[in-house]
């Protein structure tokens, strides 16, 4: 198409019919946020929840684009689609990603079963955790039967988000047991599958006792991650991921946790916009003309602290929820 709409309902009406322009749109829009994401959030929503999601997080560097660009490859041969989200935070440490992703989407730009997208949301991270699920729906909703999200593992809320998949993908290289940087307990717990990427240097069977210590001791469930030795560069080793990660989907579906661990990140998102909604409107509540008042009044000493709070908390009860 050569000119797009700017009605959300006509770009998402034209992704559906497969046109990338109207995708990549799409994903802006739920990148920007505002009213038009939360229109195209709304349409998608129903719609969602056919996709296998799969989180990819490492260290800045530890092979994750080249890894999933490998894997792609090896999902391409089952004849499987599969969309790969990239998810820059814009931190100092990942500038050369989408540079990097731009360059390795070339190698899938004319295969109509594969879509690669990098997604940054400038400012807070709290925009981050809230726009990924959503562009997560959209490309379940446009029918990606495969959705991917890689994420540096580097603080608390990028783990969090590339956790919040249905399989999670945690890559380490040999030596990561040296590194202080490594938030070891927290990627224990939210790995299914780890991968010790660059196996071909030294130090990886140390690596691999490293984390198959690190794992008898932690309380494991039904569900034992494996441990896989990958090289991404020459695609060495990503047969055996599919594999794994093949294995994982079909734990998860027999043991009903698949359904568990999403009606638990509902809960998780819910909250999490819940607790956003109130803060944004305790912000503008304690700017308004009632606050002054009370501010006021607190200097007179006719009320205490907790009673100005509880005539501003009464007053949001009775405001509607925008
Ligand atoms: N020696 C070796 N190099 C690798 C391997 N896999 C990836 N690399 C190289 O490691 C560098 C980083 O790879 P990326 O795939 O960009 O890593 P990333 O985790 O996506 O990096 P960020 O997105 O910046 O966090 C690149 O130069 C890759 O060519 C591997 O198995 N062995
Ligand atoms: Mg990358």
């Amino acid at each position: 198409m050569s000119t797009l709409s700017k009605d959300p309902l006509a770009i998402l009406a034209a992704a559906r019919d497969g046109h990338r322009l109207a995708m990549a749109r799409l994903m802006s829009l739920v990148e920007q946020g505002g009213a038009d994401a939360r229109l195209i959030g709304s349409l998608t929503f129903k719609g969602a929840g056919q996709a296998h999601t799969v989180g990819v997080t490492g260290a800045p560097g530890s092979g994750k684009s080249t890894l999933s660009s490998a894997l792609t490859s090896v999902v391409r041969q089952t004849g499987e689609r599969m969309a790969v989200l990239a998810v820059d935070p814009s931190s100092p440490f990942t500038g050369g990603a989408i540079l990097g992703d731009r360059v390795r989407m070339q190698d899938h730009v004319l295969d109509d079963g594969v879509y690669i997208r990098s997604m940054a949301t400038r400012g807070h991270l709290g925009g981050l955790s809230l726009a990924t699920p959503q562009a997560v729906r959209v490309l379940d909703a446009l029918g990606w039967p495969w959705v991917f999200v890689e994420t540096v593992g580097v603080g608390q809320v990028e783990v969090e988000i590339a956790g919040a998949a249905d399989t999670t993908v945690v890559v380490v290289n040999p030596g990561w047991g040296d590194s202080i940087q490594a938030n070891k307990a927290g990627l224990m717990e939210i790995a299914d599958i780890f991968v010790i990427n660059k196996s071909e240097r030294p130090g990886a069977d140390d690596t691999r006792r490293d984390i198959q210590q690190m794992l008898e001791l932690s309380s494991i469930g039904s569900w034992e991650p494996p441990i896989v030795m990958t090289v991404g560069t020459t695609g060495e080793g990503t047969e055996d991921l599919w594999e794994q990660i093949g294995n994982h989907r079909q734990h998860l579906t027999k043991s009903g946790e698949l359904v568990a661990r999403r009606a638990q990140r509902a809960r998780t998102e819910f909250n999490e916009i819940l607790l956003r909604s109130i803060e944004a409107r305790v912000v503008s509540l304690s700017e308004g003309a009632l606050s002054e008042s009370l501010h006021e009044q607190l200097e007179a000493r006719q009320i205490d602290p907790y009673e100005a709070v509880e005539q501003l908390m009464n007053s949001l009860q009775e405001s509607r929820i925008s």
